[in-house]
């Protein structure tokens, strides 16, 4: 396990499980001042994300609001280089060309998404100007493209030295096989939890390493890759995205949340849902992670090797996700 502590100065905010009412918020020509609750901010991501699940949490803890804190958070690794499955650098398609989904979901229910993105790197952060900037939830391909360009986004090339070499070898073989083992993804969702209390959530990935063109994994999808609820909770999934959006994931476990199942539950039902269909042990690889509105969190997998990462006042660690296999 991998922890990893850091220090703020102190941050009245960030301190304490729930700080009862510290916020003042005078409003103009107001008499009497509103009193707001303070809630512990905390985040959640799929995988080994020190960095990003840092920037989102210290974000959170200065008062940012969770969707911005989010995409702040997962813009690190989508500009990595050296993450093959997530923004620049990121696995091609069979084609050679990288092709980005991502989607964001809200407290208030609102969300956006973009699908097969070619040249823009923060295509997290292109879901959320979809979700306020237009009158839709989907923009796709060359739209979604012409979309960022409009505002602002700089087009880059997105294949890196590294995952062209990759390409090149798997070429070799040209197999196509639609495996999804722990070499292959690190899709990442990220789940915020504001000092409002506010629930949001993003996902973020090159999809499935030398995917036929033109195809979308669950990761865009609401209520596959991401589903939030902010009266229950939220949820993320990565893995295989067939089989993700084949049982609704994200949204069956805060269905199941809702129904009074913890997070943990919820996250071993749907993995149990994608198990039921198989016949033995599946190849590929699902896993979830979830959290509720007291703060609860969960995550399951199908095989082990899974991890999240765990962001909460001032802690930063990475935690084993119990698995069926
Ligand atoms: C997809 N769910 O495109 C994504 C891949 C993934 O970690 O999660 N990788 O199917």
């Amino acid at each position: 396990m991998r922890r990893k502590t850091f220090i703020q100065q102190g941050s009245l905010l960030a301190s304490g499980m729930l700080i009862s009412p510290v916020l003042l918020n005078k409003k103009k020509n107001a008499t009497s001042k509103k009193i707001m609750a303070s809630f512990t901010p905390y985040v959640l991501s799929t995988w080994n994300v020190p960095r990003a699940n840092e920037i989102a949490g210290a974000a959170l803890d200065r008062g940012i609001n969770a969707l911005e804190a989010a995409v702040s958070g997962v813009a690190f690794e989508e500009s990595n280089l050296l993450n093959t499955t997530v923004g620049n650098g990121g696995a091609p398609d069979r084609d050679g060309e990288v092709t980005l989904d991502a989607c964001v979901m809200n407290h208030k229910g609102d969300c956006g998404a973009v699908l097969a993105v070619q040249n823009i790197t923060h295509v997290a952060a292109l879901a959320k100007d979809v979700m306020e900037k237009t009158p839709h939830v989907i923009l796709a391909g060359e739209g979604a493209k012409k979309f960022a360009l409009s505002q602002g986004y700089t087009p880059e090339d997105l294949l890196s030295p590294q995952s062209k070499k990759a390409w090149k070898k798997w070429l070799e073989k040209g197999n196509y096989q639609p495996e999804i083992n722990v070499e292959n993804h690190d899709t990442i969702g990220m789940l915020c939890s504001d000092q409002n209390g506010h629930l949001s959530g993003v996902c973020t990935t090159s999809g499935l390493a030398y995917k036929m063109k033109g195809r979308v994994g669950d990761s865009p999808i609401i209520g596959s890759g991401l589903f939030i609820d902010n009266n229950i909770g939220g949820a993320v999934a990565t893995g295989l995205g067939e089989e993700v959006i084949k049982t609704v994931g994200s949204f069956l476990i805060v269905e199941l949340m809702r129904q009074g199942k913890s997070p943990q539950e919820a996250c071993e039902e749907a993995i149990g849902r994608i198990i039921e269909k198989q016949s033995g042990k599946p190849d590929f690889h699902v896993a979830y992670i979830a959290t509720n509105k007291k703060g609860e969190i969960g995550s399951y997998s199908i095989h082990q090797g899974f991890s999240y990462s765990f962001y909460k006042k001032n802690i930063n660690q990475n935690i084993i996700s119990k698995s069926i296999y």
